[in-house]
């Protein structure tokens, strides 16, 4: 269980374990990547750039050393069953969980929010789900199979009690957006109607997943399929403190694949986008 692991110290993330209210953790996963792979890069490269960024958040006047977050590390995968390595990131999961911590995952493509998410259903009955994305990877199969980055919302769909908000969503089949409207709560290219989710929820318990591609490609190009007409970072802020004051218990952010940005700019977008959830969640 990489909840005994020693906890990576980074400027503002320091808590212990035992001390955490929040952990981090990555899940270098990209097994099912159709286009371009490189996902499984994205912890690590979000880990060496977050000291470079400011602890302090002038969006919500809160500081990440002022909270308790700890950073268990990557989560180590045996790559080849997909069935069988989602069941373990699924443990890994509710064992964090079981010790009464949110968690905040960092990808890895997108199909890892499915264990995620199913640990989390576990958890906390009635749950909803948050999707910010380019894509409305409600697709029943791709290239034959059913565990995809390309359907892990469609899957999620299935298990969920609670609602599915998706927004920013801008690329998809057809069927996809019939299946949108059938059955989730789709806003698509941006975030507009996102106080709909503040103004309904409750203190029913929500988890957001930020598939980092929602952002336009000229704001983070680092990712594996990039969409022309995203949202910019200021649009994704006030989505996000839109939600502040909710019953968030648990975020991931996928789908950074940092090599494909020369610039680092992509990587450092992320850990951006990572204080800001993180401060969310305190
Ligand atoms: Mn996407």
């Amino acid at each position: 269980m990489i909840k005994d692991n020693k906890p990576h110290i980074h400027e503002g993330i320091f808590s212990s374990y035992a001390d955490s209210r929040i952990v981090v953790f990555g899940i270098p996963y990209d097994g099912t990547a159709s286009y371009r792979p490189g996902t499984r890069f994205g912890p690590q490269s979000i880990r060496q750039e977050l000291g470079g960024i400011e602890t302090y958040s002038p969006y919500q006047d809160m500081n990440l050393a002022n909270h308790r977050i700890s950073d268990m590390g990557d989560m180590p995968l045996h790559f080849g069953n997909i069935a069988a390595v989602l069941e373990e990131m699924k443990r890994e999961t509710a064992e964090f969980l079981k010790d009464g911590k949110k968690t905040v995952v960092l990808g890895g493509e997108h199909l890892i929010s499915l264990p995620v998410i199913d640990a989390y259903i576990e958890a906390y009955p009635g749950l909803s789900v948050v999707h910010l994305d380019a894509h409305a990877d409600l697709r029943d199969e791709y290239l034959g199979e059913k565990l995809s980055h390309a359907t892990v919302m469609r899957r999620v769909f299935e298990k969920l009690e609670g609602e599915m908000w998706q927004f920013g969503i801008r690329s998809g089949a057809k069927d996809e957006f019939a299946f949108a409207d059938a059955n989730t709560r789709m806003t698509k290219f941006d975030l507009s109607g996102i106080d709909a989710v503040r103004d309904t929820a409750g203190d029913s318990p929500i988890y957001l997943s930020i598939d980092i591609d929602v952002l336009d490609p000229s704001i983070l190009p680092g990712t594996g399929t990039p969409e022309a007409g995203g949202i910019t970072f200021k649009e994704l802020i006030s989505g996000l403190l839109t939600l502040k004051g909710l019953n968030i218990v648990g975020a991931d952010i996928v789908e950074l694949s940092p090599h494909y940005d020369q610039s680092g700019v992509s990587t450092s977008v992320a850990c951006k986008v990572l204080r800001e959830v993180l401060l969310l969640l305190a």
